[in-house]
């Protein structure tokens, strides 16, 4: 089955469909330690204590792999698994009686084993194909506490999005308004209240391209997104650097200004940890096709200056996967983006958006890997009353599944949707009742609960 998955992967990769991901692959996430201890050594025999823990997801069977390192090393007799030696190569496979290993869990074997000249021990092993990281890795980019230095760069492993463990992590964050228009909302005082009290892990920067952004001054927007990328950076947040086009719905009308500004942010920042890219924000009134070709030739102009970043694309109906437009997140399995290192963009506005789109995002979810970048707890127009009880349910569903969201908007915008007070953005409180809405408050609560990222 292990080789059959392997070979899949493969056909997919060459077909260019490695965002297509089967969803027995989407939920095993791999991590492994083996502590190996050499418990005595007699002449030209030893014998070794072997302890497998498993730091992935639970699995319902084993094997593991080592090489002996010197030639002469023989294993002669095994217990607690199943021996076997093949040249260098080792394997000790699970026992019948007990073959699953859940998260967390050990297994404890062992062996005696003679040798000819040096008895050095193995340094790579292997969990069911996997080389396991756990104690011998890399170490953790500076783990200083915060979302960054715990998870250090981020990927996509099946439909999820990993941390450096290989393990999945799910992002909390808010993002702004249109930074044309709310820049008074983004300075240090904010940034510390939204790391510090609101325990963000992310923050979307909202660029809009039409509606005097981008268009009108490229150099100073692309400076702009570049400052409060520092931002999060200095306070170990995430940040989105979301291309906010929304009117036009083409993203097509933007992808040159596209290809020059991702060209510029991705060089800026190729060597920080904490970027993700977000390259249309709610395509709109244009088919999936159209989507995808952009998202074919926005890719490669990031990747070329910084390969190893997130990428995020936008779907069709306002990046509702289509549903909003009557289709579905068929029409993105079937013909995904070809590229790896990718997920879609799912939004909502929880008083309009109810329970066929979650049923959308339950089954995408399965088969895609989704990141809710922008959603409102009111109506689509971002205003009106809030809806607690479908905003509930919807963040139920994405912690459920393990999805990543930001939330629209931190900011002081006189509507519903906007996290604080209207005019609250010039003192220096962003965090208690008195300025924060009943959007905000909300948010504020589900935000800083604790994250339990998971390491190893
Ligand atoms: C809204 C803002 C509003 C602004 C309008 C047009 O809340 O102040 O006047 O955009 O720029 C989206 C969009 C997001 C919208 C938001 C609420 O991504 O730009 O912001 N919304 O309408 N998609 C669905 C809802």
């Amino acid at each position: 089955m292990k080789r059959f998955l392997a070979l899949l992967a493969t056909c997919a990769t060459v077909l260019g469909l490695t965002a297509l991901v089967t969803p027995q692959a989407a939920v095993a996430a791999t991590g492994c330690r083996v502590d190996y201890t050499v418990t005595n050594t007699w002449q030209g025999g030893f014998q070794a204590a072997v302890k497998i823990t498993n730091l992935g997801d639970p699995v319902a069977g084993w094997k593991l792999g080592f090489a002996m390192p010197d030639a002469g090393q023989r294993l002669a007799q095994g217990w607690s698994a199943t021996w076997s030696q093949s040249g260098s190569a080792v394997t000790a496979t699970a026992p019948d009686w007990n073959p699953a290993l859940a998260t967390g869990a050990a297994a404890e074997l062992g062996f005696t084993g003679s040798f000819a000249g040096a008895n050095p021990a193995p340094s790579v092993f292997t969990l069911n194909g996997v080389a396991c990281m756990g104690s011998d890795g890399p170490p953790p980019v500076g783990d200083d506490g915060t979302p960054v230095g715990i998870n250090g760069r981020l990927h996509v492993c099946g439909v999820n999005l990993c941390n450096q463990y290989d393990r999945p992590v799910r992002l909390r964050g808010m993002s702004t308004h249109g930074i044309q228009w709310f820049s008074q909302c983004y300075n240090a005082a904010s940034m510390d209240a939204l790391a510090d009290d609101w325990k963000a892990d992310l923050l979307r920067i909202a660029m809009y391209v039409q509606e005097d952004g981008y268009e009108t001054d490229p150099a100073g927007f692309t400076d702009r997104v570049n400052g409060l990328v520092d931002m999060a950076e200095d306070r170990g947040m995430y940040a989105l650097i979301d291309f906010h086009t929304l009117t036009p719905g083409d993203p097509n009308y933007n992808l040159d200004r596209a290809k020059t500004f991702f060209a510029s942010v991705a060089a800026r920042n190729a060597d920080k940890a904490n970027v993700i890219y977000e390259i249309a924000n709610e395509p709109n009134g244009v088919s999936w096709s159209a989507i995808k070709s952009y998202a074919e030739q926005v890719i490669p102009v990031i990747r070329a200056a910084d390969p190893d970043a997130v990428v995020i694309v936008g779907t069709r109906g306002w990046s509702s996967l289509g549903v909003s437009d009557g289709s579905g997140e068929s029409e993105i399995v079937n013909n995904p983006v070809a590229a790896t290192n990718i997920m879609y963009t799912f939004h909502f506005y929880a008083a309009s958006h109810k329970d066929n789109y979650r049923a959308a995002v339950s089954r995408a979810a399965a088969q895609l890997p989704l990141f809710v970048t922008e959603f409102g707890t009111v109506s689509a127009t971002g205003g009106g009353a809030m809806d607690r009880a479908s905003t509930t349910t919807w963040l139920d569903l994405l912690d459920q599944l393990k999805i990543s969201y930001a939330n629209w908007t931190y900011s002081d915008a006189p509507e519903s949707s906007a996290a604080f007070q209207p005019e609250t953005c010039d003192g220096t409180d962003y965090s208690s009742s008195g300025v924060l809405t009943e959007s905000g408050a909300l948010l504020k609560d589900r935000i800083s609960t604790p994250d339990h990222f998971p390491t190893g």
